[in-house]
């Protein structure tokens, strides 16, 4: 987080993490489509071939807040298991986290992996992540064979009190949602 007292702009980073093609690119592609103005734009940084992204990055900004101008920089981290480096770097300064979980039944595995590995990043870098505001999304509920959501919450939430979204973020669903939630948190521990 950083803020500009002279021009009352202040800074926060919020990152979408979860595994790999769990719809965390979506969510900021549909974000982007919504909410950002003209001069907003998406930078995706693509790695070499398919559709792997390196990392996203699309700046955000919101209405006042007790005299404070928000700029939120939401950024997702790439999920294939080559980019651990990345993805721990991407945690550096967080201030807010959103767990895309992928909730097709197959995916458990892979949700509660990336949540450990979060984990681990976030206390290499000196952070408690008990204290670093977290929302869970659900993610594809258009699915079937889906993780009903009290499977996922008992496997990736670390504490009861971890609001959750459902979504269906090719649809839009629970995209504004699981972003108000999370600027919420942001805002209130600030
Ligand atoms: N059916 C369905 N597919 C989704 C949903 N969200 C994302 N996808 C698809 O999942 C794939 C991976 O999405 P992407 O946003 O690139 O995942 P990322 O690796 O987490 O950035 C893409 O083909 C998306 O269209 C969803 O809610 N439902
Ligand atoms: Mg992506």
């Amino acid at each position: 987080m950083y803020i500009n007292w002279r021009l009352r702009e202040i800074d926060i980073k919020i990152v979408y993490y979860g595994p790999p093609c769990s719809g965390k690119t979506t969510n900021l592609e549909q974000i982007h489509a919504k909410l950002a103005g003209q001069q907003s734009k998406l930078i995706s940084l693509k790695t070499q071939g398919d559709r792997t992204l390196l990392f996203d990055f699309l700046p955000l900004e919101i209405g006042e807040c007790k005299g404070l101008k928000p700029r939120l920089n939401l950024y997702t981290v790439p999920g294939q298991s080559i980019y651990v480096s990345t993805r721990r770097l991407v945690l550096e300064e967080v201030d807010g986290i959103v767990f895309v979980a992928d909730s097709q039944r197959s995916r458990l595995q892979e949700n509660i992996q990336a949540m450990h590995e979060m984990g681990r990043h976030l206390r290499s870098f000196g952070y408690c992540p008990q204290a670093i505001p977290l929302v869970l999304q659900f993610n594809k509920r258009d699915l079937p064979d889906l993780s009903p959501v009290a499977t996922l919450q008992q496997h990736l939430a670390p504490s009861n009190d971890i609001p959750y979204c459902e979504a269906v973020a090719t649809q839009g669903i629970g995209i504004t949602a699981t972003l108000k939630q999370i600027v919420n948190l942001v805002l209130t521990k600030m």
